[in-house]
């Protein structure tokens, strides 16, 4: 075990300056400091190291519980590491594995250890952020249900909290610490609680990073800061490496374009300041925003959170200094079941670099192009800050960072007005050991409207001394005798690139007119315009070996990939598939895997003893160009999927609301008879009518009240609480009443249906859209569901206990009838209690019907209908389900694919209408059940089509995907 400390090494690099006579000898002096308990992860002032190796850290975030089919984990983390991400963050979320307490699943969907195989199998490393508190836009914000009922506060210190977090961090180390790097696995850091930075208890903090460490958690610990608070940093409760996050655009979408200008630019300050010694870590850095119901939609956060906003807003984290960063969400996913917190609905598709469905952005293609720069460009993990002159230094903002170990340094352009979409050109001085230089000599360098980038100088690469470009860097590579580079910039932009050669007859070979060179004291300037494509620049005779300098325009760059060879440390080169998932090499011959969406022209440029290729097993006949690089077609096979019509399939349909009728027999429901709770909301009226207290943690909820009648009665009032976008329906003896937005109610005038003599029947029917969070630790995430009042009018004492209450939420409670599934799978509607919407349900005597329905219907409906798919091998096309209605009337319904709830559509609210069904919970080589229930809000409503429907069809080495379990009926535990 190593000392908790600094360890201090000395190496020596010994750097010949050309023009010197005696070599340099310069001393690097290194001061790692690591946590005390492992020195596999260690870091300095610049970076994080794992096993001594410096790198930079860029992670995508990844909810394993967005996405229950662990196949496709494999398939979304294998795309992350084709963005370059090197990391992964996971949240791990308590109330997805306890549906009581003491009952944990790790099993099926839940199975963690997958996730973490799935990453390792993409070579990603891993931050675990298991809470027990996490936020994230989930129920609870991933407390579980049962926890409601803990009397003691959550976040903060005491008997009871402590054993309850203790028993889910129990639960959960024992995934996390036996994939830990020291135990060889994948997880380097692992972050304490979440965003905790109101109502803090310190010790409470402390509690929890001493129960990690107990449990052997020994790779450093973090904390996200929710922006630059300070908190945790030092003291009771402080972690190894503190950190933060930001959400500089914030998370409405309906203003796509417009950007606040707000940059931070004080963050390198506030670094010195709070935690120097560490790298500066941005746990959580905005790659997309969550959209509420009612909101714009997820298309309009993916055009707010661009591929310009990730160029401004990342690059200006560099420039401040993060070496490490996390991009929340990498992927998003799906909010199914009642997974998600009120505010959302069930996509979280996030507008993140890789969409819900799996599918490639614009974005993940940006994220790409400056990992691959970031992991290619190593001087940038170690530098210090300077201020460059600029001769348009009050529109320009330039960050210089000179590396400490050589002479390389980077110059980091942008508009001070981040939102500025105006054009401006400018000049930079740069000294390098070549020279003082006013860059760009002979042609224009321009910041284009929302756009930064890094420059690179006086840069060693390979065989070649590069002393500057305005372009940027994508990657390099050596292929054997010759050295290549990728360079970009917008279509019509200049560019400009200064070589350190050797001799003056250096041969510079190119195709494009645009292209022009001169050679002056040694260095090579060569003169270009980036065009659509890209343009080969063949340098010959300047340096031991060959460059081909490969410059692309932007589009044509988001086409380039760099894969790491398997099984090595060099990239291979390949421009214009749609998503390159990986390469290796046996013998000469290069295996490239990936998915394409159309027939594709592609490059490569590659090792020269390569002769010979294929793409996804199949043999691809490649020709090869003057400069050795490789051209050729991957020709797309259309795969002539037949999706059924469900407008024209066979539809099954079943009223389901019995619940309504006076008669129907409730005794088998809980009886509402609590006086006291633990819940936030103050009742106004007894019995306590909150569900949770009942055990009923989850989508909808029944009540049926009774009172006899007296001639005093006038009617009755009703205040519903849930969260937003929530509704509720009343009937009294069978009448509806009306459908109402949460709130107060007063039910008068009730001639005819209120009875004065005999008993009255009262049934609600709550849709509930899930829990708060506890984002403030003040334990808001206990506000009720259900009713906070429920009193008679025309009596005397209307608070006291005037009805007796029945209540009833999903079949079991907390004893869940379908513990695969899981806790937020289904609600108490009567047909989720009785299995409808599970495969093998027999539905043989409902009712025939075709969808979209022609009938008003009041009250619940449930409709069926089975599906086959047979979606070939070597395909992927990410499948969904569409409702198009132009019904009038309010209302909500469920999806159930095979059994598991994978939308909640609000026809009023909007804005989904498309819903993903994962393949794997998707049979896409046989028959699926769809259940649809349609709860109206008002009276009578018509469920519209129901449309099935891929988001793309790929050509792609997608790793198989399994089928999830999806019992039925049969397996029902009741
Ligand atoms: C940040 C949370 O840490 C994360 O869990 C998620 O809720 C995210 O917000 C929004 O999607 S908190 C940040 C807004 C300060």
């Amino acid at each position: 075990m190593v000392a908790r400390g600094v360890l201090t090494s000395v190496s020596m690099a010994i750097m010949a300056v050309a023009t010197a006579a005696a070599p340099l000898v310069s001393l690097e002096k290194r001061e790692e400091s690591n946590n005390g308990l492992t020195d596999r992860v260690t870091w300095d002032k610049h970076s994080l190291l794992i096993d001594g190796e410096r790198l930079f850290f860029f992670s995508g975030e990844f909810h394993y519980y967005r996405l229950p089919s662990p196949s496709l984990w494999f398939d979304v983390m294998e795309k992350f590491k084709a963005l370059e991400f090197n990391g992964v963050s996971f949240y791990f979320n308590w109330g997805y594995h306890s549906p009581k307490k003491g009952v944990y699943d790790f099993d099926g969907v839940r199975d963690v250890q997958k996730a973490f195989d799935a990453a390792a199998a993409a070579d990603l490393h891993v931050i675990t952020r298991a809470g027990p508190y996490i936020n994230a836009e989930v129920d609870c914000g991933g407390f579980p249900g049962w926890l409601m009922n803990q009397h003691s506060m959550a976040r903060k210190s005491s008997p009871e909290n402590d054993a309850n977090s203790k028993e889910w961090l129990e639960a959960i180390d024992k995934y996390i610490v036996p994939n830990q790097i020291t135990k060889g696995g994948r997880v380097v850091l692992n972050q304490i609680d979440n965003e905790y930075a109101d109502n803090v208890d310190p010790y409470y903090m402390e509690m929890i990073k001493q129960k990690f460490a107990e449990d052997g958690v020994d790779v450093p610990s973090i904390f996200n800061d929710p922006n630059t608070n300070g908190y945790f940093a030092h003291g009771t409760g402080s972690v190894d490496i503190y950190g933060w996050d930001s959400y500089p655009l914030g998370f409405d979408c309906s203003n796509p374009t417009v950007w606040p200008n707000n940059r931070s630019t004080t963050w390198r300050d506030y670094h010195e300041m709070m935690n120097p010694g560490e790298p500066m870590a941005l746990y959580e850095f905005q790659g997309g925003a969550f959209d509420p119901w009612g909101g714009p939609g997820y298309d309009a956060c993916r055009t707010m959170v661009n591929e310009q906003y990730a160029k401004v807003f990342y690059k200006n984290n560099y420039a401040q200094g993060a070496t490490i960063q996390n991009l929340y969400m990498g992927y998003g996913g799906s909010s199914w079941g009642g997974l998600a917190k009120p505010t959302v609905y069930t996509s979280y598709d996030y507008g993140a670099p890789i969409s819900e469905p799996g599918l490639m952005t614009p974005k993940g293609y940006e994220v790409k192009l400056q990992g691959t720069f970031l992991h290619t460009v190593k001087p940038f993990w170690t530098t210090e800050h300077f201020s460059p002159k600029v001769d348009k230094d009050d529109i320009i903002l330039v960050d210089g960072l000179a590396d400490v170990n050589t002479d390389t340094k980077f110059y980091i352009a942008q508009h001070w007005n981040t939102a500025s979409e105006d054009k401006d050109e400018f000049h930079i001085d740069i000294e390098t050991s070549d020279g003082k230089f006013t860059i760009p000599q002979k042609n224009k360098l321009v910041i284009d409207g929302r756009e930064a980038k890094i420059l690179t100088t006086d840069y060693d690469f390979h065989s070649q001394h590069l002393v500057y470009t305005t372009s940027e860097i994508f990657t390099h590579q050596t292929m054997g005798s010759h050295d290549v580079m990728v360079v970009y910039a917008y279509e019509d932009q200049e560019g400009e690139f200064a070589l350190k050669v050797s001799k003056d007859d250096v041969k510079v070979d190119a195709k494009d007119d645009s292209v022009s060179h001169s050679v002056e004291d040694g260095i090579l300037l060569i003169n270009y315009k980036h065009t659509n494509g890209t343009t080969p620049i063949y340098i010959s005779g300047g340096s031991d070996q060959d460059l081909l300098l490969l410059v692309a325009g932007y589009s044509s760059a988001t086409r380039w990939w760099a894969p790491i060879v398997k099984d090595s440390k060099d990239r291979v080169l390949i421009q214009g598939p749609y998503l390159v998932r990986g390469a290796s090499i046996s013998d000469s011959t290069l295996a490239f895997t990936g998915d394409i969406d159309e027939t594709t022209d592609i490059e490569v440029v590659v090792p020269e003893n390569i002769e010979s290729f294929t793409w996804n097993d199949k043999e691809l006949k490649l020709k090869k160009s003057e400069h050795g690089t490789w051209t050729g077609t991957i020709e797309f096979k259309d795969p002539k999927i037949d999706i059924p019509d469900l407008t024209k399939a066979e539809w099954k349909y079943s009223e389901a609301s019995p619940e309504i009728n006076p008669d129907f027999d409730d005794s088998t429901w809980t009886t509402a008879n609590h006086l006291q709770t633990n819940s936030v909301t103050i009742p106004e009226t007894w019995p306590i009518l909150f569900a949770d207290d009942y055990g009923f943690h989850t989508g909808c909820i029944w009540l049926r009240g009774k009172f006899n009648g007296s001639s005093d009665i006038t009617g009755f009032n009703l205040t519903a609480v849930s969260g937003d976008a929530s509704a509720w329906v009343a009937w009294l003896n069978g009448e509806y009443l009306g459908g109402y937005d949460v709130g107060n109610q007063a039910f008068e005038d009730l001639n005819g249906t209120l009875k004065t003599d005999g008993e009255n029947v009262i049934s609600l029917l709550l849709w509930t859209t899930g829990h708060e969070d506890d984002w403030s630790a003040d334990d808001d995430y206990k506000t009720a569901r259900g009713f906070q009042k429920a009193n008679l009018l025309g009596t005397r004492n209307q608070t006291i206990w005037s009805i007796d209450w029945k209540i009833q939420g999903n079949l079991g409670g907390e004893d869940l009838a379908d513990p695969v599934r899981g806790p937020y799978n289904e609600g108490g509607l009567y047909g989720e209690r009785m299995g409808w919407h599970l495969p093998g349900f027999d539905d043989g005597d409902w009712d025939k019907v075709s969808v979209p329905e022609d009938k008003n219907r009041t009250g619940v409906s449930w409709y069926r209908t089975n599906f086959d798919l047979d979606i070939p091998d070597g395909y992927d096309a990410p499948m969904s389900i569409k409702f198009d209605d132009d019904t009038k009337t309010r209302y909500r319904a469920l999806l159930f694919i095979n059994g598991w709830q994978f939308g909640r559509y609000a026809n009023d609210l909007g804005p989904q209408t498309q819903y993903y069904l994962p393949s794997g919970i998707l049979n896409t080589k046989g028959s699926n059940t769809l259940a649809v229930a349609v709860i109206p809000i008002d009276k009578g409503a018509q469920l519209g089509k129901v449309i099935l429907e891929p988001y793309k069809v790929l050509e792609s080495s997608i790793p198989a995907v399994e089928l999830v379990d999806s019992p039925g009926i049969d397996k029902r535990q009741t």
